[in-house]
């Protein structure tokens, strides 16, 4: 996917990147990853807020006033019913057409400016095979969890009665109430009656939120055995060489102004772009305890604390690292004890299946009388190869929580180019 970065621009600024493989590679990797060439489709799926941007920027950044609901879900961009007041603006759902029999190969892909969501269609289950641009041994599930920033592929068949099926995008996790129940688009088979696409739903009951225990995206394991081998550079066993410890807290500060510090440090905006000073010589490692240096080859290891809010709850965080795919190495609740952590982890890799990918879900781990600001909330901790030299964003994918500092930097040091510089 691609979006905007600067303020609030991802709820304006996105689409669809896709890379195909070479179907030659395709045909080698055998009937549990294949789908007919032409047998693609991509969900977009997003938010509208119906609200001013600018208002909603000072609600969020200036004395905090909370943010605006969110008034629609859309899928590529299309949703209808609750665009105006007469609804005028609607568009009305996507409609696919499908071709009964035929196996899909479909792209979903979370670009949602807040939202946790359940993705689903109407009686037809999905067989996960790649998380993030990593191919997964495949799992079978019958809706997907996605968080902003994450992107899966799903192979469907088109096995059911001849018809019009609903899909489905649907808020889950966190406090608040519920998203809107607009986030829908048509899966149609050829030969089916011809579905309109700004039909009045009676929708099915949007189910409950579900426990991050039963959740089933975790088993995700990548298969290694496929051939990106490109990526695979890190074996997850061989211990790091660097730990980077990111405890962050959201507090309010003496402006009444909501914002996360990371160490106790609010992130400060460069006032010359890194690159630049990176360029001119300057160590910006020095200039600011959240900008983390690493050296080129290194495995390095970040542990995420995350707390619960002041006056709020724990609360659920997708933390996306740019330039990287990470293994998600280990887990918990309340506060990591990292005199204990080597073990932990060693014990986990035996133990269990970790995910290899670029965005993850902090669970917000709840102890229920743990609800005093700055309890802990949960832990995990990422172990990634520096293989890829220059300045690296880590941040929370809840825009509105990026907005507030809930970012830092990575700068990736390369003994071969340390101005990061090609002439
Ligand atoms: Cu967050």
């Amino acid at each position: 996917m691609y979006h905007g970065h600067m303020d609030f621009d991802i709820v304006f600024i996105y689409g669809a990147l896709i890379i195909r493989d070479n179907p030659s590679y395709w045909n080698a990797l055998g009937v549990d990853y294949h789908c007919e060439m032409g047998y693609e489709h991509h969900f977009v799926l997003s938010e509208v807020y119906h609200y001013p941007l600018h208002q909603f920027l000072l609600d969020v950044t200036g004395k905090w006033v909370g943010k605006p609901p969110i008034k629609s879900y859309t899928i590529n961009g299309l949703s209808y019913g609750k665009w105006d007041k007469n609804n005028g603006n609607a568009t009305g759902y996507e409609i696919i057409k499908v071709v009964p029999g035929k196996t899909y190969r479909f792209r979903v892909i979370n670009v949602a400016a807040d939202s946790l969501l359940r993705w689903k269609i109407e009686g037809h289950r999905l067989r996960v095979i790649e998380m993030d641009g990593i191919l997964a041994f495949p799992v079978w599930t019958n809706h997907l969890e996605i968080n902003s920033g994450q992107r899966y592929s799903v192979l469907v068949t088109m096995d059911k009665t001849i018809d019009n099926y609903w899909i489905q995008s649907e808020k889950i996790g966190g406090p608040g109430p519920g998203g809107p129940d607009n986030g829908r688009a048509i899966l149609s088979y050829v030969g089916a009656s011809d579905p309109t696409r700004m039909q009045k739903l009676v929708f099915p009951n949007v189910t409950q939120s579900i426990k991050p225990t039963s959740w089933i995206l975790p088993q995700l394991q990548p298969n290694r055995l496929l051939a990106q081998t490109e990526v695979y550079k890190l074996d997850p066993f061989k211990k790091s060489d660097r730990k980077i410890k990111v405890d962050t807290h959201m507090v309010f500060n003496d402006k009444g102004e909501r914002v996360f510090l990371i160490n106790g440090h609010a992130f400060k905006k460069p006032e010359k772009a890194l690159l630049t000073q990176v360029r001119q010589g300057i160590d910006i490692s020095k200039t600011d305890p959240l900008i983390f240096e690493v050296i080129q080859d290194e495995i390095v290891d970040i542990i995420f604390q995350n707390r619960v809010i002041e006056q709020g709850p724990c609360i659920q965080h997708p933390i996306h690292l740019h330039g990287h795919s990470f293994y998600i190495v280990a887990e918990g609740p309340d506060v990591v004890d990292t005199s204990k952590l080597d073990d932990i982890i060693h014990k986990n890799l035996l133990n269990r299946v970790v995910q290899f990918r670029d965005t993850f879900t902090m669970f917000p781990y709840q102890i229920k009388e743990n609800t005093t600001s700055g309890a802990g909330c949960g832990w995990t901790v990422i172990r990634f190869l520096a293989n890829n030299p220059g300045i690296w964003l880590s941040h929370c994918h809840i825009t509105t929580h990026m907005l507030i500092k809930k970012l830092f930097v990575i700068y990736e040091y390369s003994h071969d180019n340390p101005r990061l510089y090609n002439e």
